[in-house]
């Protein structure tokens, strides 16, 4: 056979290479056997890489280097063009492929709320939870030290003396639960000792016996007040709520022409006067309105200051008596607003206005502004109020119930 003849070829000629003679023919089938998988060894690989091509050659081949290859006399152009884009190509960074856009399935909404909460708590997640990370990197133990570092940790994000002490007190119970290699498990276990201190989940809006529900919104300049009454506003008439906006803040006409731009925005009459006038007088005309156009929400906007020497106190005291006559048992909601940025200043606002006026909730806003996000948990601790909002940037849907379990995760999941 053919075969045989070559194999015995092979075999001389190994013996000449210096293979011993009675091994030559085992030696040459040997070696034929190893050519024979080394080649479909190859025609295997060629065939992954062609496939992998087919699958990319869709999106990669531009339509115009078809073109060059029809047209020759363009391919000088194309070439000049080739060499002025060369620096670009060059300097632009690795861009895979696109592939087919990966669609968002319909009900992605809490998907994407979510991640737009954990976009605006950022700041403080990086600088929070990227900072206990470095420690449980640069720490042998977790001893006395760690703590000390971790409680420096939590002070500088603001989570107060009070809140900070409980939580490392806590922590020295739990550590032994922490495996030290895991990350995952210290932020498991912190998470769960900040959620214990976290009041609330989500509370819905009291429901009055009869009327509109009367949100009465205080705190001082430049907290997001009127921001944060557009932005419910617009929530609520999402709903299919009929709201009312009542400018109370009337040291500025630009306060109300702000909240007229918002009530445009969102669908809801605004109430107002000139500037200068009585912030009662515009209240009570808001209730009125409220009242004869039958609508679900009133949402009351107040001064942080005024003009006159009345104190801002005396004046909101003066507004709930007269909107308690107009809509009884109204205010059912006085909401201060703070702002997350003036950390622990915020508490102070807090107990100001906790004094003088009947204050339910906290709106807390701006967290997307600050790292300094353990606000949240020093006013849950502090402060014998529910944090019904928060506000974590400029857009409507920025602006979130506050709900303990999603706040944490969205501090320390792993994603
Ligand atoms: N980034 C950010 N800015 C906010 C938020 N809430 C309010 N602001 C901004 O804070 C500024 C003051 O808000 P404003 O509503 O006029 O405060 P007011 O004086 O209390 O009525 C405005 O520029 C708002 O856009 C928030 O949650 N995030
Ligand atoms: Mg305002």
């Amino acid at each position: 056979m053919d075969f045989e003849l070559w194999l015995k070829k092979l075999a001389d000629f190994l013996v000449v290479a210096g293979v011993p003679p009675e091994q030559g023919p085992i030696a040459a089938l040997g070696l034929v056997f190893l050519c024979i998988t080394l080649l479909s060894l190859i025609f295997i690989l060629l065939l992954l890489r062609r496939n992998s091509r087919a699958k990319d050659a869709p999106t990669e081949i531009p339509e115009e280097t078809e073109s060059v290859d029809e047209k020759p006399g363009r391919v000088a152009e194309v070439a000049a063009e080739q060499v002025a884009l060369q620096v670009e190509v060059e300097e632009a960074p690795v861009v895979e492929p696109s592939r087919t856009p990966v669609e968002l399935p319909a009900d992605d909404e809490p998907v994407s709320l979510f991640q737009r909460m954990q976009q605006g708590l950022a700041k403080t997640r990086s600088s929070l939870v990227g900072r206990m990370d470095a420690l449980l990197g640069s720490h042998a133990r977790l001893d006395d030290d760690f703590l000390e570092a971790l409680e420096e940790i939590l002070i500088t994000a603001d989570f107060g003396m009070q809140a900070t002490q409980e939580l490392v007190q806590a922590l020295t119970v739990r550590l032994k639960e922490i495996d030290q290699s895991e990350p995952g498990q210290f932020h498991r276990v912190i998470g769960e000792e900040i959620r214990a201190r976290l009041k609330t989940g989500r509370t819905a809006w009291p429901v009055p016996d009869s009327g509109p529900l009367v949100i009465l919104v205080v705190g001082v300049n430049g907290v997001g007040k009127t921001t944060t009454i557009g932005k419910m506003a617009k929530q609520f008439t999402d709903q299919g709520k009929k709201v009312v906006l009542g400018a109370g803040d009337t040291f500025r006409a630009a306060a109300a022409e702000q909240l007229e731009i918002w009530g445009t925005r969102a669908g809801a009459e605004v109430i107002r006067h000139t500037e200068g006038s009585d912030p009662a007088a515009v209240v009570f005309d808001a209730a009125k309105a409220a009242v004869a156009r039958k609508a679900d929400v009133l949402i009351l906007d107040t001064a942080g200051r005024l003009h006159t020497k009345v104190n801002l106190m005396e004046e909101l005291k003066k507004i709930r008596r007269i909107v308690d006559r107009e809509i009884p048992g109204a205010p059912h909601e006085t909401l201060l607003v703070l702002d997350a940025t003036t950390g622990q200043n915020a508490l102070i606002q807090a107990r100001m206005f906790q004094e003088a006026v009947e204050v339910s909730g906290i709106a807390l806003t701006k967290l997307d502004g600050t790292a300094k996000g353990g606000i949240v948990v020093a006013i849950n601790s502090q402060l014998d109020l529910p944090v019904r909002l928060i506000g974590v940037g400029e857009g409507v849907a920025d602006l979130r119930p506050f709900d303990a379990d999603e706040f944490v995760a969205a501090l320390f999941a792993n994603n």
